[in-house]
């Protein structure tokens, strides 16, 4: 079975992880050459951010360390065993933004991919050869080659009714981590999506998929921005392999993260039904043709076959039930 997996950072990853435990791989390393099945994930660089002259791609690397077992557990992102001495000389020296730490190890990552980036290579290579290392048994395929960051329009906090601008754009990093996602945002803009376009071996993955699932990841700044990449809703609608999604909100509440605050700025409630709503059946021009909800969260979707289990991923056995139930109600059942 040829699984595509559309994925964020920290959720998305432990979603893969589940995955690969449905499908009888390790959820840390890669599996067997002969395995039968294979997992695809075509992943968010909207978060994606230029720090200190190095290039940062946050989702794509917590799914490699994830997955390859170089993540700090307790964290979610970021090195295990990591240090901070490059963070802390950074800071001795003023060297702005310090709200973004970057640890040693981590670091490493971001050198040899800047390094690679400015040779030429595209993302989707450098990811690759990142992965060389870490061999994450899934292949990590950047949504786009492109640059598509992520940016949120707030109240400008310096405009006093003069001449500066009421409003301002900042990266998602900056209203994430520096602000905790608590200015109201007004809106999110897609810097780049304009002028990109989806990476071919993701639109390729997509059409040859047998299954293709949509991760319980943010719905706006990941999957959100995922979808937002030109060519990708294309290929979701027009691909023969069914589209299951997963509700990360359960209960009225995001199971991590603030997502909360970025569906608020696109006027979608937190709740199961608002986000199947906002992705839509696909049986009316959306995305989905199966919606996995938390149990109690049931409701109708038009075009689409709503189901209620359990939707915790409390451990990797937990992650694989889930991902079990979606391969489940697109058709699939795996022995
Ligand atoms: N998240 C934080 O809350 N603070 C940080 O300083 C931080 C640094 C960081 C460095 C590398 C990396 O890959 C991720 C990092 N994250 C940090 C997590 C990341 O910014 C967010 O979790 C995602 O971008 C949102 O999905």
């Amino acid at each position: 079975m040829k699984v595509t997996v559309l994925v964020g950072g920290v959720g998305g990853a432990r979603f893969l992880q589940g995955v690969k435990a449905a499908l009888g791989l390790p959820p840390v390393g890669p599996g067997p050459e002969d395995h039968p099945h294979s997992i695809d994930a075509v992943v968010n660089v909207g978060d994606d951010i230029w720090l200190h002259g190095l290039r940062v791609n946050p989702d794509l690397d917590t799914c490699m360390y994830t997955l390859g077992g170089g993540i700090d557990t307790a964290k979610g992102w970021g090195r295990s065993s990591e240090t901070w001495s490059i963070r802390e000389e950074l800071e001795a020296y003023g060297a702005e933004p310090t709200w973004f730490g970057l640890g040693d190890r981590d670091v490493a990552t971001h050198l040899v991919r800047t390094r690679m980036l400015r040779a030429g290579y595209p993302l989707s290579q450098v990811t690759e050869a990142l992965c060389h290392r870490w061999r994450p048994g899934v292949r990590l395929l950047p949504a786009t080659d492109d640059r598509v960051e992520t940016h949120v329009v707030i109240d400008n906090p310096d405009a006093d009714g003069s001449e500066e601008a009421p409003q301002v754009a900042i990266h998602f990093q900056e209203w994430w981590i520096r602000h905790g996602a608590k200015p109201e945002a007004h809106r999110f803009a897609s810097v780049g999506a304009d002028q990109a376009a989806i990476l071919p071996a993701a639109r390729a993955s997509i059409a040859g998929a047998d299954v293709v699932l949509v991760a319980p990841s943010n719905p706006v700044v990941s999957i959100g921005t995922v979808v937002a990449v030109p060519g990708v809703a294309q290929a979701l609608a027009a691909t023969p392999a069914p589209v299951v999604g997963l509700s990360p909100i359960v209960g009225g509440r995001p199971v991590r993260g603030m997502a909360d605050a970025c569906l608020s700025a696109i006027g979608v409630g937190t709740s199961a039904e608002a986000v199947g709503r906002h992705y839509g059946g696909r049986g009316e021009g959306g995305l989905l043709d199966g919606w996995l909800v938390h149990t109690g969260d049931g409701h109708e979707l038009p075009g689409a076959t709503v189901r209620e289990v359990p939707l915790l991923m409390t451990d990797v056995e937990a992650t694989a039930e889930m991902a079990r139930a979606a391969l489940e109600l697109a058709g699939q059942r795996v022995s």
